[in-house]
Order: C-alpha cells, then structure tokens, then sequence
C-alpha cells in the first residue's frame, strides 16, 4: 500500500479526502473516478502538469516522486493511483468495484498492476514523443530545480531524456507494442464478456479506461480495430462517474490529437 510520511507536515492537518491531481493526468483520472462511483465528497487540490506547478518542494514534500496523484485522507498520505483506488474501495466499500468472486479478484489486480506497471515503460514515452513532450520539457531553470528535488532515478532519466534528445523510432515503436499487446488482450477478453474482470464492472475498467481515453486524445493511438475495447468504451463513457471524473476535466485546447 503507497502510504507515505510526507516532509511537507501541513498535510497532516487535513481532514477527509483531499485529492492533489491534474487535469490530463490519467492516474488522477482513475481516482476521479473511483470518488464520483462512491459519491464521496473531497477537495481538490489541482497542479497544472502542464505548467510545472508539481514541481515544488512543497509538493515533492508531500508526493517524494513529485507526481500525481496523491491522495490525503484524514491526514494519511497515499501514493500510486492503484494503490490509492485499492485504498479507496477498502475505506469505503459501497458500492464494491472489487469482484467476489476469487479467480476474477486475481484478474482484477493482475489489470490494476499491469495499468501501472507499463507507464514509465511505455504509456509516458508514447504520449509525451507523440503530443506532450514539448511542452513538458523543462527549462534549464525548471530543470535545475527538477534536479534538486527529484530522488527517483528512473524518472530523472525519463525527463532528462524526453528535454533532451527525446526518445528514439525504436524506443516508440516498442512502447507501442506493449500497449498493442495489452489492447489486443483486452479486446479478447471483452468479446466474450462486458467487463475487464468477471461480471461486473470493477478497479480493473477504471484502471484502463483512462488509459484508452488519454491515449486516443493525446497520441492519436488507433482504437477502430479493436472493436470490443471500442463498445466497452461506450458503456463506460454513459456512466456518471467517467463524466465528472475523466470527460469533465478534459481542456478543450487538447481534443484534437
Ligand atoms: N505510478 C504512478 C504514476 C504517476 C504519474 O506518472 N503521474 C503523471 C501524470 S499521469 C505525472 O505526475 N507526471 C508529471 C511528471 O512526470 O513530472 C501512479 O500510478 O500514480
């Protein structure tokens, strides 16, 4: 479980949920989600990703790899958005989006930890390559600050390189296969069934569906072929919990990929 105790101490004082995320962000949009399906009320602390406005030290403070999202509740700092939809459905049970049953549980994590486990890997090199790299690249002064406050090697390197010399052909074309990989499975899965893991909806749809959405926008990903991701898309699309958590925080000025 991603429970931290943060440098930044004023966090403590917080009570309920308090929610620090951004509006792009498809780990943010997963917690998004998992609130508006409870209903639970939170505060927004929303950071501009676009704009650098996570790289302080009073957010590196709080979240020790400086990014979002990063859950406080009561004052317990968690981190790492499966960890933190995990958290949430634990705390707050009605209504469960972990399955009963125990093959589909195994299903529903072995989603959850595979949605996290390729975002360094593959999701952040394609998107950033193919829209946002440019405007994430960091100034040498946002750089230099980057540098003083970043501990976590992997995504110091990351964002050296997409300043930098930004990824290769080779390294976006085996980016794209993981996630070719991933959909491909997934579309096999829901043509015998509407959902990721077993029967109902759970973490796993919420996990990936953000994954669909932000890829598609910001990366141009093709998702026509796939057409059993394409109707579980839509399903999700009607719920109340994709329009307030993932659709109404999208900025216009990104629709077109
Ligand atoms: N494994 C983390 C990844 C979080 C992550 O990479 N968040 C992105 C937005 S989706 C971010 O904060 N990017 C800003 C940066 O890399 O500086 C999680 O699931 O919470």
């Amino acid at each position: 479980m991603g429970i931290v105790t943060p440098t930044n101490e004023s966090v403590l004082e917080f009570k309920g949920l308090h929610l620090y995320h951004a509006h792009v962000s498809n780990c943010s949009m997963r917690v998004r989600m998992t609130l508006e399906e409870k209903q639970l009320s939170w505060t927004s602390h929303h950071l501009n990703i676009l704009r650098k406005e996570h790289i302080t030290p009073e957010y590196f403070g709080i979240n020790p790899n400086g990014l979002v999202p990063t859950l406080v509740h009561d004052g317990k700092v968690i981190i790492e958005s499966d960890d933190i939809i995990d958290y949430l459905d634990d705390e707050f049970p009605d209504p469960p989006l972990k399955p009963a049953d125990e093959t589909d549980w195994d299903e529903m994590y072995h989603w959850l930890r595979r949605a996290t486990a390729i975002h360094l890997q593959a999701v952040k090199p394609y998107i950033y390559f193919k829209r946002v790299g440019k405007r994430m690249a960091h100034s040498d002064t946002e750089d230099e600050k980057y540098r003083s406050l970043q501990r976590n090697p992997d995504l110091l390197e990351f964002h050296r390189k997409s300043t930098n010399e930004g990824f290769s052909d080779e390294e976006i074309s085996k980016a794209k296969t993981v996630l070719n990989a991933c959909f491909s499975e997934m579309d096999a899965i829901l043509e015998k069934r509407d959902w990721l893991a077993g029967n109902r909806f759970s973490l796993a749809d919420i996990a990936w569906v953000p994954l669909q959405f932000t890829l598609e926008r910001l990366a141009g990903y093709e998702f026509e072929a796939l057409r059993n991701v394409a109707s579980w898309t839509k399903r999700l699309g009607v719920r109340n919990s994709y329009q307030s958590g993932i659709a109404k925080w999208w900025p216009r000025e990104l629709s077109q990929a």
